[in-house]
């Protein structure tokens, strides 16, 4: 082999070394960023499917049966008394002889659901947050509902104060205390969720007062950043944060989800973001002038769905054309299914039949 060859060999290689050592780069950078929130992110965000919700509810609900017995009072069907016949069908469908989900088939099943606008064949960003938002306020509207059936002893479709806290004494409820879940700390969030004054939460208000970090109610949300700052407040001031406070407890939240939802894009420096929060230029952050950044430093059930929205984007889509194909969720099911891969089983209620 001559030398020329040789060299020209050698160079080749390099230049494929560095390739693949600034694609690995490339891929570590943004790996690292999901791999340090995933877990967090996965933990709380909305369940992908609504069939695993379905059948991790029915499983709930079968345990819950249970503990209150009234299985040996209502006969109820396998898959719980409020399931019709071609939903149990349709669960089923969905299993494996192995009493597993087929997540392929689920994701399948799925994806023209998610390609809606426009039907191209891919699922944008805006396309997969849109699913997933929906299936974050479905889950908000699921657990306010169970609380509702659960403390409404009167039927009125409302809870009264006393519904809420039965425990709670006259004397309690006179003295009001102020500290973290005393009666008058419930009093207040309870006056400031019933935003129509009846002294009852409807539906709404009852959702509000359950998770404010996800009210539209603008009190709300400011009366819960009121509540945390209390609990950070190193000089006791007046319920505002200053820069030290800010930068203490505050921005490094703040910094590491803006991190993420960019992927690593510019970060504001605290200084900064107390500047710009700092509407009317007092040097101090009024729970009022602290609502933008909410999401961050309070994720709820929404932001939660968008971070998992962010994360998912970022595991899925292989060639980075900001779209998931359908190969690249088929790729991808262990992130679309972590609940149902994590102990890698759903179990259906035919799993163990004790009847
Ligand atoms: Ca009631
Ligand atoms: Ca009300
Ligand atoms: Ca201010
Ligand atoms: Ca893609």
């Amino acid at each position: 082999m001559s030398k020329a060859v040789v060299y020209s060999i050698i160079a080749t290689a390099t230049l494929f070394f560095f390739i693949v050592l600034s694609l690995w780069n490339l891929e570590e950078s943004k790996g690292s960023l999901n791999r340090r929130f995933g877990y967090k992110i996965l933990e709380r965000a909305p369940i992908f499917d609504p069939l695993v919700t379905k059948i991790e509810r029915e499983r709930q609900q079968k345990i819950d049966d249970e503990k209150n017995n009234i299985n040996n009072v209502v006969p109820r069907t396998s898959l719980g008394s409020t399931t019709s016949v071609s939903e149990v069908a349709e669960t089923y469908l969905y299993l494996t002889s192995g009493g597993k989900l087929n997540t392929t088939l689920r994701i399948i099943i799925l994806f023209p659901l998610l390609d809606r606008e426009p039907k191209d064949g891919f699922v944008a960003f805006n396309e997969l947050g849109s699913w997933i938002n929906q299936r974050a306020l479905e889950r908000l509207d699921y657990v306010t509902h169970a609380e509702l059936e659960s403390k409404d002893k009167n039927g009125d479709l409302s809870i009264s104060l006393r519904e809420y806290l039965p425990y709670l004494s006259e004397k309690d409820i006179e003295k009001k205390e102020m500290g973290h879940g005393e009666a008058g700390w419930w009093i207040e969030r309870f006056d400031i969720a019933d935003s129509d004054h009846s002294g009852l939460l409807n539906f709404t208000e009852l959702k509000d007062f359950l998770h404010p970090e996800d009210s539209q109610n603008k009190e709300m949300l400011k009366w819960m950043v009121r509540d945390r700052i209390k609990r950070m407040d190193d000089h006791e001031t007046d319920g505002k944060l200053n820069f030290n406070e800010f930068e203490d407890h505050l921005y490094s939240t703040y910094e590491s989800y803006v991190d993420f939802e960019t992927s690593g894009g510019d970060v504001p420096s605290a200084k900064d973001k107390f500047a710009d929060l700092d509407v009317n230029k007092d040097q101090l952050l009024s729970p009022e002038e602290l609502l933008p950044i909410l999401p961050y430093l309070y994720p709820g059930e929404i932001a939660y769905a968008k971070y998992y929205t962010c994360y998912l984007m970022n595991e899925g889509d292989d060639n980075e054309d900001k779209k998931l194909s359908l190969e690249e969720m088929l790729n991808h099911e262990f992130i679309f299914y972590n609940t149902v891969h994590a102990d890698g089983h759903v179990e259906s209620d035919d799993d163990h039949d004790e009847l």
